[in-house]
């Protein structure tokens, strides 16, 4: 039996998450894998944050923060939205844990061994005034291929080159802008050049693999592929493991490749379930997925196989489903330029499902797509319409009419058997498009089905025949629910969180796409409270993330009411009175009996949690509120209210857009002053 091994791009540790990185290498890896969990396939989905590397080293040096503080911070929050977000990882690793430097170190030495790595002196580029070596990043120019500014020492992202940092034009240094000039060092260098025709002819007899992969390689084995520095002159890293050579890493991308290897380990040596990391990585049965954003393509369907190769006796990727990008007013989603729409603000006011779904239905498959709040409201409501409205109606109408239990059904007639019919083909369908990587086409398979419920709903008319003929009626809506049902198992993949609420609704214990079209729920089954599936937004919903598009295009905001404020001044002084401080959100809950309240537990950098209850209850989603930062007033007089201790209170702005906290940045810790 084949077994699948999953990865998606490891996400550098030094920001929080973007809808960008969502679409393109998270969500159709995710939709993917639970559809094969599904079909009782063996599978093993892995990740884990990149932590090395001159992204990393460059944000702690722009916020004043040491690397390990940067790593640490973003991994948990990183985890965290992922999580949120139902992205169903086996393994959720970290390339600086001591398991991966160990591995990493040995890849090294044994292609060192074989002869595919060699050491060699060469010039890098060097800044007078830091007095220090600038590796990839720490370099900024003009981009030789395509001439377009802004370049950075290891890639252009406009043209997405793979550059050296010497090959830029007009370079600056990008701590201190100075010029820097080139200086004499050694590295070790990959050959990359022993696995060109290797290379060719592996990557010529790929089948299925997206066009758009295969032709990217192709250009750069026409190029010829040419020797690579693998190893950098800086603290933070995979130290190069050989004396004499303290302060060196190896570079970033060599290492993180073999994140995906460690992270394997790591999850089955946790599990202790008797698999070893070698039953998946060295076994020909095992088909390598690599979910990944088009930027990473030669790393991954180059470097990659290269690196493995060389090893001997590993497996090589199955196939590479690359992405084109989710762009923001036509850029692409930076989290370095900060051009993005943060997961977490997403989070933080609507559930995971309907971001699921219009980032998939409008998924970057094969050419760049744009996001805009119009077009997820548009996809939102469509999705209340079609999907939300069919199980509302199905099981409100069951409720009312046939007190809350599933009637029986009678002898279905054509267009029952029709439905049912119906329903196979689009589990048939679905199983073909995932299989091709077609996600977007999948999903739209599921809404149509969807779509042919609700036709059948309006044609079989139940409100009438429910006066006229309780038979038939029954059996209409023993058809309906059943749908409801299979419909569920067409969405798991795609909106995990909804087809759990389904199944609260309509109990059933079918799990695999293979029951559709067969009876999976039972006469005289007793259903669960009926529940809104998926709240319609109306236009003025838009303006509360408009503001943090960066595309200019936002609608002019309605005209407040002037808010209140107060008069007179306050001095200096009095206004240093105040012990405002960062804070974090540990936890949330309901304050009863009131519907505008909720308890909130703080860490505001005391010993013990702070208890603070705050007006935010119709703002926020309560589970998006762990883990948020906050500006906490906290030498406020102590309150109760509705019986509740209080001690402080949290800043939020409160406006056209509705309550919003404060939030301070990202790298304010617990118990930092703010004033
Ligand atoms: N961290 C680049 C990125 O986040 C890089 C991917 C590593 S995959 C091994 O796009
Ligand atoms: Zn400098």
């Amino acid at each position: 039996m084949a077994r699948y091994l999953v990865t998606s791009a490891l996400p550098y540790a030094n920001g929080p998450l973007h809808l960008g990185h969502l679409a393109g290498a998270y969500l159709p890896a995710d939709i993917f894998v639970r559809f094969l969990r599904m079909k009782g396939e063996d599978v093993l989905y892995v990740c884990g944050t990149d932590e090395h590397g001159v992204p990393i080293t460059l944000t702690a040096e722009k916020q004043g923060r040491t690397p390990r503080e940067v790593v640490d911070e973003y991994h948990e929050m990183i985890r965290r939205d992922f999580e949120a977000f139902g992205i169903s990882f086996d393994n959720f690793s970290r390339t600086s844990r001591p398991c991966h430097h160990e591995f990493a170190q040995k890849v090294f030495l044994d292609l060192l061994a074989a002869g595919y790595i060699v050491e060699r002196p060469l010039s890098q580029l060097h800044c007078p005034s830091c007095n220090r070596f600038l590796p990839d990043r720490y370099v900024q120019g003009t981009c030789p291929r395509c001439g377009k500014p802004g370049a950075r020492g290891d890639q252009c992202e406009s043209c997405g080159s793979w550059l050296e940092a010497l090959e830029l034009q007009q370079p600056i240094c990008a701590i201190c802008g100075a010029t820097p000039g080139p200086r004499e060092t050694r590295h070790w260098f990959l050959k990359l050049d022993m696995f060109q025709d290797w290379l060719r002819g592996w990557l010529s007899s790929r089948e299925g693999w997206r066009d758009n992969v295969l032709n990217y390689c192709r250009g750069w084995l026409d190029e010829g592929l040419q020797e690579r520095a693998i190893t950098r002159d800086i603290e933070w890293g995979v130290p190069v493991p050989l004396p004499g050579a303290e302060g060196k890493v190896l570079y970033v991308w060599f290492e993180a490749l073999l994140g995906y290897v460690s992270s394997t380990r790591e999850c089955l040596e946790k599990r202790g379930s008797g698999a070893a990391w070698t039953d998946y990585w060295k076994n020909p049965d095992c088909r390598l997925v690599h979910f990944i954003g088009k930027d990473n393509i030669v790393f991954h369907a180059i470097i990659e196989p290269a690196i493995l190769h060389g090893l001997g006796d590993y497996i090589l990727p199955w196939n590479i489903p690359a992405n084109e990008f989710l762009n923001i007013g036509g850029q692409k989603q930076s989290t370095s330029r900060g051009t993005a729409v943060w997961m977490r603000d997403y989070l933080g006011r609507f559930p995971a499902d309907p971001m699921r779904y219009a980032l998939t239905i409008n998924a970057p498959e094969g050419r760049d797509t744009e996001f805009t709040w119009g077009e997820f409201r548009i996809r939102n409501n469509e999705l209340a319409d079609v999907l939300g409205n069919f199980v509302n109606r199905t099981v409100s109408f069951a409720a009312r009419e046939f007190e809350g239990t599933i009637p029986s059904s009678g002898s279905p007639g054509d267009a029952e058997a029709a439905l049912s019919a119906r329903a196979r083909e689009t589990a048939v369908e679905i199983d073909t498009l995932i299989s091709q990587f077609r996600i977007k086409a999948a999903l739209m398979s599921a809404m149509s089905l969807a779509r042919e419920a609700n036709r059948y709903f309006d044609s079989s008319e139940p409100w009438k025949t429910a006066r006229t003929d309780r038979a038939k009626c029954a059996g209409t809506m023993a058809m309906c629910l059943q749908m409801v049902d299979w419909l569920r198992l067409a969405f798991t993949p795609f909106l995990p969180f909804s087809a759990a609420r389904i199944r609260e609704m309509v109990p059933s214990s079918a799990d695999d796409m293979e029951s559709m079209g067969t009876e999976t729920v039972a006469a005289g089954t007793r259903l669960g409270k009926t529940a809104i599936l998926f709240e319609k937004l109306d236009e003025g919903f838009e303006r509360v993330f408009e503001k943090a598009a960066p595309d200019g295009k936002a609608s002019a905001p309605p005209k407040a009411k002037a808010p209140e404020r107060p008069e007179g001044l306050v001095s200096f002084d009095y206004f240093m009175k105040l012990d405002l401080r960062a804070g974090v959100i540990l936890s949330a809950e309901p304050v009863e009996g009131a519907d505008k309240l909720l308890k909130l537990m703080v860490d505001t950098g005391d010993p013990a949690p702070r208890q603070v209850v705050a007006g935010i209850r119709k703002h926020y989603d309560l589970s998006s509120l762990p883990g948020r930062r906050v500006v906490v007033v906290c030498n406020l007089e102590p309150a109760k209210l509705r019986g509740v201790d209080s001690n402080g209170m949290l800043l939020a702005s409160d406006g056209v857009n509705g309550v919003l906290l404060v939030e301070p940045a990202v790298s304010a810790v617990p118990g930092d002053r703010v004033r």
